[in-house]
C-alpha cells in the first residue's frame, strides 16, 4: 500500500502521506503473526519474545502518539518480562509522571497490536490519531530501555523502527540495558518542571539514592553485610553501579549475577522463585552464606522492581520469608512513629495508609487494622496500588510478591517543609521523613530503593531480621499456577477476591473454603503468564496445601479439563 505525497495539496497532507508510507513500510517489515491475540495485561504485553516484534513496532507508534497528545511530554518504554522466564519478553509504556500508562490507553495499545494487516494498522492508527485528537505536527520525546534478555536488542530495533516512522519530530533517549525502576525514575525526572526530583540520568538516580541513604544512616554505619540475589538479571549491573557511588556504608555481597549465561535469568533464583517456593534459591542454600546467625539476604526479580528478604531461624535453621507484606507493615509502623515524633501542628497532621491486594497474608491485614492503620485492597497490578496509595498523605503500597513503594503526597511534603519543629527530636523526625521521600522511588516499586528503605528502618530500630519478623506470624499459604486451555474464561471481581465467571465456580470455592480453619482462597487469571493463579491460606500448612489442591481441582473442572 502507498500514499501519494506529491499529489497532496498542502504541506501537512504531504507530511501525513509520508508518515503513512513510513508506517506501512515498517508494518510490512514487522507483520503480525497469525493466530496470536495480544492483550495489554497487568504490566504491558508479555509473551514469547519470538511473537513480539510486530507488537514492539506498534508500541513505538503508540508511544509517539501519546507524547504528541501530551504536547511533547516524555514517555517511557521499557522492554522487559520481569519475573517471567528468559524466552519471554514484554513491553510497557510509562506516562510522564513516571507512573504506568493511563489505563484508558491500554485498549489502544491492544487494538494496534491486533491489527491483522498493514491496511488495518494504517486505518486503526488514523482513527486513533483523530479520535484522540493528536496533533501530529507536535514534537514527541521518548526514553526507552531494556533488560538483559538476549531477545532485547532485536525487539529494540522494532521499537525504534516505530519511532523512525515519524521522522525528525521524535527525539529519543536510549538508556540501554537498565532496570525498570531506573527507567521510570528518568521519565519522571525528565518531565519534572521544578527541577528538584533529580538529574534525569542513571548517575542522577544513584546519587540521589546514595545521598538520601547516607543522610538517614548518619553515624549508624557501616551496617552488617547484606547478601543480594540479583536473579542473574539487570539488577546485578545496577547494584554494581550503585555500590560504586555509595561506598562502604552498606557492605553488599551480590549473588546470582550471571547476566550473560544463557537460561540463567530468574532460573531457580530471584524474588518470584523465593516467594512462590517459600525457599532459598538452591545456589544460596548450597553456598551456606546464610548459616551464620543473624545474616539476612534479599532477592530482586529479573528487572529489579521487586524485592523480598529472608533469613534462617537461629535455632531451627528453617527458612523465614520477609515478603512485601512484612516490608509494608514494618515501614508503615515506622513512618507512623516518625510522624508522631515530628509533632506537626493539628492542621498539618499526616496519615499513613497501606494498600494491599488479595494476596496479602491475612495476618498482615489484621496486624495493621488492629493498630488503626487504614488498609485498602485493590486488584493485582502496580497501576491499581499506586493510584490507591495516592489517596493517603503517605501511602505505603506493597504486593505480597515484593512489588511496592511509599508515596508522599504534595501536601505531606509541603507540611513537612513548612513545619516548625518543637524540639531537636521533632526536627530530626521531620528531616528523616523528608529524606525518606528522597530515598523512596516515587514513580514505581524499586528493589534497590526498597532495599535501602528496609536497611534504614532496621538500622533506626536497631533490629535484625528476626526482630523484624517477630511482629506477626504469617498464616500458612500456597500459591499455585494452573495451566488451563483458555484463561480468558476466568473473570474475577471484588478486587479479584471472587470469580464472576465461569458461573457457579465461586459458590463451589466458597463451600470448600468453609471446611478449613481460617481458610481463604481465591482464583484469578494471570495478566503476565498464560495461567490461572490459585491462592490459599489456612491455619496450618497442611490445611493451606489441601485447600490449594481442592481449589485447583475446582479450577480444572471449571475450565473443562476434568
Ligand atoms: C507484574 C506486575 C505486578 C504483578 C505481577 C504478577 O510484576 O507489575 O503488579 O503482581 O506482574 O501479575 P499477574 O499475577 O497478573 O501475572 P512484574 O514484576 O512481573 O513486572
Amino acid at each position: 500500500m502507498s500514499f501519494s505525497p506529491n499529489k497532496s495539496p498542502t504541506k501537512a497532507a504531504h507530511e501525513h502521506a509520508l508518515l503513512l508510507n513510513a508506517i506501512a513500510a515498517g508494518a510490512n517489515e514487522y507483520p503480525k503473526p497469525e493466530h496470536v491475540n495480544y492483550t495489554y495485561g497487568t504490566a504491558g504485553f508479555r509473551t514469547l519474545a519470538t511473537k513480539l516484534p510486530s507488537v514492539l513496532f506498534r508500541v513505538g507508534l503508540l508511544a509517539v502518539l501519546r507524547s504528541k497528545r501530551l504536547e511533547g511530554a516524555t514517555i517511557g518504554v521499557m522492554v522487559t518480562a520481569s519475573h517471567n522466564p528468559e524466552p519471554d519478553n514484554g513491553v510497557k509504556l510509562v506516562d510522564p509522571s513516571g507512573e504506568m500508562l493511563d489505563p484508558t490507553w491500554e485498549a489502544h495499545a491492544t487494538a494496534l497490536s491486533n491489527c491483522p494487516s498493514t491496511e488495518s494498522l494504517i486505518s486503526t492508527f488514523t482513527t486513533l490519531a483523530t479520535h484522540l485528537r493528536v496533533d501530529l505536527s507536535q514534537p514527541a520525546n521518548i526514553v526507552y530501555a531494556y533488560d538483559t534478555r538476549p531477545s532485547g536488542p532485536e525487539l529494540i530495533k522494532a521499537l525504534e523502527r516505530g519511532f523512525e516512522s515519524f521522522g525528525e519530530s521524535v527525539k529519543t533517549n536510549n538508556l540501554g540495558v537498565t532496570t525498570t525502576p531506573i527507567l521510570h525514575y528518568v521519565v519522571k525526572a525528565t518531565n519534572d518542571k521544578t527541577g528538584t526530583y533529580g538529574e534525569p540520568t542513571k548517575k542522577g538516580y544513584n546519587e540521589k539514592m546514595a545521598k538520601a541513604f547516607r543522610t538517614l544512616i548518619g553515624n549508624r554505619g557501616p551496617l552488617a553485610p547484606l547478601y543480594v540475589d540479583c536473579a542473574n538479571g539487570v539488577g546485578a549491573l545496577a547494584l554494581q553501579d550503585f555500590t560504586a557511588t555509595l561506598g562502604d556504608v552498606l557492605p553488599i555481597n551480590p549473588l546470582n549475577t550471571s547476566t550473560s549465561t544463557q537460561g540463567s535469568l530468574n532460573h531457580s533464583c530471584g524474588a518470584d522463585f523465593v516467594k512462590t517456593k517459600q525457599a532459598l534459591p538452591p545456589s544460596i542454600q548450597s553456598s551456606g552464606v546464610l548459616s551464620k546467625a543473624g545474616t539476612r539476604a534479599c532477592s530482586f526479580d529479573g528487572d529489579a522492581d521487586r524485592i523480598v528478604y529472608y533469613y534462617l531461624h537461629e535455632s531451627k535453621g528453617t527458612f523465614r520469608l520477609l515478603d512485601g507484606d512484612k516490608i509494608a507493615v514494618m515501614v508503615a509502623m515506622f513512618l507512623g512513629d516518625l510522624i508522631v515524633k515530628a509533632k506537626l501542628d493539628e492542621e498539618h497532621k499526616l496519615e499513613v495508609g497501606v494498600v494491599q491486594t488479595a494476596y496479602a497474608n491475612g495476618s498482615s491485614t489484621k496486624y495493621l487494622t488492629s493498630r488503626n492503620i487504614p488498609v485498602s485492597c485493590v486488584p493485582t497490578g502496580v497501576k491499581h496500588l499506586h493510584h490507591a496509595a495516592q489517596r493517603y498523605d503517605i501511602g505505603v503500597y506493597f504486593e505480597a510478591n515484593g512489588h511496592g513503594t511509599v508515596l508522599f503526597s504534595d501536601q505531606a511534603i509541603k507540611a513537612l517543609k513548612s513545619a516548625n519543629p518543637q524540639s531537636p527530636d521533632s526536627a530530626n523526625a521531620i528531616k528523616n521523613l523528608l529524606a525518606f521521600s528522597e530515598l523512596i522511588n516515587q514513580a514505581v516499586g524499586d528493589a534497590l530503593s526498597d532495599m535501602l528503605l528496609v536497611e534504614t528502618v532496621l538500622a533506626h530500630r536497631g533490629w535484625g531480621a528476626a526482630e523484624w519478623d517477630a511482629g506477626y506470624e504469617d498464616l500458612p499459604n500456597r500459591l499455585v499456577k494452573v495451566e488451563v486451555p483458555d484463561r480468558s474464561i476466568f473473570v474475577a471481581t471484588d478486587a479479584e477476591r471472587k470469580l464472576q465467571h465461569p458461573q457457579g465456580l465461586q459458590d463451589t470455592i466458597d463451600e470448600t473454603v468453609k471446611k478449613y480453619d481460617m481458610g481463604r482462597s481465591f482464583v484469578r487469571p494471570s495478566g503476565t503468564e498464560d495461567c490461572v493463579r490459585v491462592y490459599a491460606e489456612a491455619k496450618t500448612a497442611t490445611e493451606a496445601e489441601n485447600l490449594a489442591v481442592a481449589v485447583t481441582d475446582i479450577v480444572k473442572f471449571g475450565s473443562g479439563q476434568v
